[in-house]
This record gives C-alpha cells, structure tokens and sequence, in this order.
C-alpha cells in the first residue's frame, strides 16, 4: 500500500513535467534487468562513474561502466537519495524499502550554463519535536538548522528580463492537511500549515505535498540583482500552548532558468 502511495507520488511529479514539457527527474521501472541504473534522460544511454548518496545513512556508491549500481542500504523510512555527476543536474528522489527492493533507472539530465545549486546535502526545518507518526520522522538525524532557510542568489544573467524556476528536489515530512489527505502521515487528527517560499519578502508560493521535483515561478517584476530566498516551514495548527513548528527536509535547491524562452530569444 505504502509502494503503491509512494510510486503514485512519484508518477504524478513525472506527469507533472510531462505536462510542463520539461525534461527532467525521471523516474521509471527497470524492468529488463533486475539492477539499478543511471541513464542519461535524453538518450537513455547509462551513465558510468555517477555518484549515488543516501547522507542521512552515510551511504556513497557509484555507478559502473554501464551505469548500473547496487543499493545495500537498509532504508527504513523516506530519506534522500542523491546522484552526482560532473556536467549533469544534481538528482534527488525520495526514498525506502519499498521503493529498493524494485530497480531504479533514474535518468538525469545535462546540467545547463544558467542553473545555480543553491543548496547541499539535507536541510532540516523545524524544531526536533515531532511525532513518530509524522510523515517519515524515522530518518530525521539531521539537527534542525531552524525553523526557515534563508539563501542569496545572484539573477541568471541569461534571465535578465525573465522569470525564474525555484527547483526544489525533495521534500519529506510535511505534515499539512494536504500531506495528510495524500496519506503521507499517520497523525490523527492534527496538521500543520504548508510551509512558505520568500523571493525579497514576496511570498511565491506553498509547499504542501511531500515528494520531487516541486517548481515554484518567481516574476521578474520581484527579482533583483541579489536576491534572498526564504523558505519558512509550517506550524502544528492544533498546539496552542506553544509554537510546535513542523520538522521537514528539503534537499537539491536550485535556481533555473526558463531555457526554453531564452533559447527561443537568441
Ligand atoms: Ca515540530
């Protein structure tokens, strides 16, 4: 059930950029040969020497020359899983048991002049109270760094009079009515407010689904040469007698450029 969920999740992040006509994060069944792979998204060719991370367990493999990998790591609740590799986007995908035990073929996708990674690792938001039931609180080791993040980006040159894309990899642990309706936790009866994405004070957009590849639009008309990107997690909306602030991880932030519309331009 929890497989079915969790690919559901994933599927609807990949129709998501079908949809957006944008190629990236994909993430399907290897159904031919029972090992994971890394592939090139464009042309599905494997991808040798790629770094494959999972932090929180301090996991690091590669990828052979066929861009095949083994994964002998013991998951046991959603954490991150990170692929590197030189000329190539940073991947991330949320991960467990139950999405290991079928093989993996990520594709990732050639990184571009114009994106900027504006994060590493695993942050986590929040304030180390959470409940057990919370949406995957087994793999908070992770310190939380606060209840916001706050990062400066320069504009993209190539973005000097258009909109840009917050990309942000993955989230886990959210535990908003949206997260809870998905089926992402297992609280009860009470949940948190979505968390909130800042450009220069300007509130941009929400995060209230646990998952990958999450896109937020930021207008031109609020971008500066510097800007500051505040990410505020929520608050537990049903513990009056203190702030209760929901514990969450983000990972692989980056700011891109519309590549299309600057291509179409030039
Ligand atoms: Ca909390």
């Amino acid at each position: 059930m929890k497989k079915t969920l969790l690919l559901s999740v994933i599927y609807c992040f990949v129709s998501q950029f079908v949809l957006a006509g944008v190629i990236s994060g994909k993430v399907d069944r290897y159904d031919t040969n029972y090992q994971n792979k890394i592939v090139d998204s464009k042309t599905q060719e494997g991808l040798s020497n790629a770094k494959i991370t999972i932090p929180e367990l301090h996991y690091t493999t590669y990828s052979d020359k066929n861009g095949a990998f083994q994964l002998n790591a013991d998951v046991n609740s959603q954490t991150v899983l990170f692929v590197e590799k030189e000329g190539y986007k940073v991947f991330s995908l949320t991960v467990d048991n139950n999405v290991l035990k079928n093989p993996l073929k990520l594709g990732i996708e050639q990184s571009s002049p114009f994106d900027m990674q504006i994060t590493d690792g695993v942050i986590h938001l929040g304030d180390n109270m959470f409940s057990d039931n919370s949406a995957n609180s087994g793999d908070f080791r992770i310190n939380a760094n606060g209840h916001y993040l706050s990062q400066t980006f320069k504009r993209p040159s190539a973005a000097a009079n258009q909109d840009v894309i917050i990309r942000i990899g993955t989230i886990i642990g959210l535990d908003t009515k949206k997260a809870k309706q998905l089926g992402q936790n297992r609280i009860a009866k009470v949940y948190s407010s979505p968390a909130e994405v800042f450009v220069n004070g300007h509130k941009v957009g929400v995060l209230e689904v646990n998952g990958d590849n999450h896109t937020i639009v930021v207008s031109k008309s609020i971008l500066k040469d510097t800007n500051e990107l505040v990410i505020k997690t929520g608050r537990n909306l049903f513990q009056t007698e203190y702030v209760d602030y929901d514990d969450i991880e983000l990972a692989n932030i980056r700011i891109e450029v519309q590549e299309k519309t600057y291509y179409a331009r030039h």
